[in-house]
């Protein structure tokens, strides 16, 4: 397993120039970069096991299979899952998401219902609720976002008048993407446990950066994608309470979930079969199971430390340009940051930021109304992992200070 001073060079795509420029890669929040040992376990995979799984009784297809559910042991070992069978292999946070608002909102939201958020999550664990209440007649409600520039988190004090019995499902994000915020996700499932409401937890942004524990996190749903923790893309994860997942029934059918099928109908398999109805992404579970190795290697409270780490130092270093906006908390806050001039577009921002090597990203990071609340169109966001240094925060800053030289004289 690497140590930290030679992570850098885990990762091949790191030592590549970029207008000429050493590439500083600042855009993990979107998705992270892969280390040696996951691309050479899906080249693996692909050259010796490759085979389709569950349904052959040959060497390659037993191989294939092992792999596997080998990678979903691996999986509800990182999430401290009671069992592997409480992880389902998806596409990523999104479908993870629509899976809970299809299947379960399908069956236990009516009109009278109340479905809570929050107003800093991603259009991913919002759309798929404003859709779940439209189709069960319920109420869709959000728990406000403090501060002219969101640093005031989640307005906690809302809950007691918000959590009430009423409330059937409260999804809430762990970190936000756009503002860095670190929810305190356990004290919102206990909150939420004591009206009877299910939980929904989406750590797409918390997954690969910190020691994520869903018993003690008391979660009933959490969705992550692989992609961003170091994984393949098309491969995520929605776990679910084993009680909870026998309950539900599937959202896609078809092969490999059913147990019985006659002319007149078929029934189902257990979880977690039941909900991946045809041929799974194999490659893509193995390499994410590898993906989870490589993390615990590195040690996930070291990660949480360097990634929050540089975020805070970003912060402090940024905060000092004149008139911008950086939203999000002033102190503890995941590993990204987020800003705004009044007078240049994120969009130049980032293309400004593209000449000197830095990958940022610039836009409304599918946080629409949270964008419109704060008065904004987009923001610049750097997104930091692993690989990323201080010296690289020194690149930003210095990009920064050039775009508005170059914009405002
Ligand atoms: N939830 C959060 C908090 C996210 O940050 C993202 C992706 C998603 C859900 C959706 O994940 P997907 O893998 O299913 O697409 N966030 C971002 C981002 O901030 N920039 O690009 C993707």
């Amino acid at each position: 397993m690497p140590t930290w001073k030679d992570v850098r060079a885990d990762f091949p795509i790191l030592h590549q120039q970029v207008n000429g420029k050493p590439l500083v890669y600042l855009d993990n929040g979107a998705t992270s970069q892969k280390p040696r040992a996951v691309i050479d376990a899906l080249v693996k995979y692909y050259e010796r096991d490759n085979s389709n799984v569950h349904r052959g009784l040959h060497a390659l297809s037993m191989r294939a299979t092992d792999a596997y559910e080998g990678a979903r042991a691996r999986i509800a070992k990182f999430l401290n899952a009671a069992d592997s069978s409480e992880i389902i292999f998806t596409r990523g946070t999104t479908e993870s998401i629509n899976i809970v608002a299809r299947s379960w909102a399908h069956a236990h939201l009516k009109p009278g219902d109340v479905v809570l958020t929050t107003e800093m999550e991603h259009h991913s664990n919002l759309v798929p609720w404003q859709q779940a209440a439209k189709a069960s007649g319920a109420t869709l409600k959000y728990v406000p976002v403090l501060g002219t520039n969101a640093e005031g988190g989640l307005d906690l004090a809302s809950l007691d008048t918000l959590l009430t019995p009423q409330v059937k499902l409260f999804a809430f994000t762990h970190i936000s993407n756009t503002l860095g915020t670190i929810n305190p996700v356990a004290e919102l499932c206990r909150r939420a446990r004591a009206v009877g409401a299910v939980t929904v937890i989406d750590a797409a942004q918390s997954i690969g950066h910190a020691p994520l524990d869903v018993q003690e996190l008391g979660c009933d749903f959490l969705a992550f994608s692989g992609h961003k923790m170091c994984g393949p893309t098309g491969i995520g994860v929605l776990y679910g309470r084993r009680a909870l997942l026998d309950k539900l029934a599937p959202d896609e059918t078809g092969g490999g979930m059913v147990v019985n099928v006659t002319y007149q109908g078929a029934t189902w398999k257990p979880a977690p079969e039941r909900f991946e109805a045809g041929t799974p992404n194999i490659a893509g579970a193995i390499g994410l199971g590898v993906a989870c190795d490589y993390l615990d290697g590195l040690d996930r409270a070291k990660i949480r430390e360097h990634d929050d780490g540089l975020a805070r130092i970003a912060y402090d270093k940024l905060s000092a340009l004149p008139d911008i906006r950086v939203l999000g908390p002033k102190g503890d806050r995941g590993g990204l940051v987020s800003f705004a001039f009044p007078d240049v577009h994120a969009h130049d921002v980032v293309t400004f930021a593209d000449e000197d090597g830095l990958a940022l990203r610039g836009g409304h990071h599918c946080n629409q109304p949270l964008m419109r609340k704060l008065g904004l169109t987009s923001t610049t966001r750097a997104s930091f992992y692993v690989y990323n240094t201080a010296e690289e925060i020194d690149v930003l800053v210095a990009s920064m200070r050039r775009t508005l030289k170059f914009f405002r004289g």
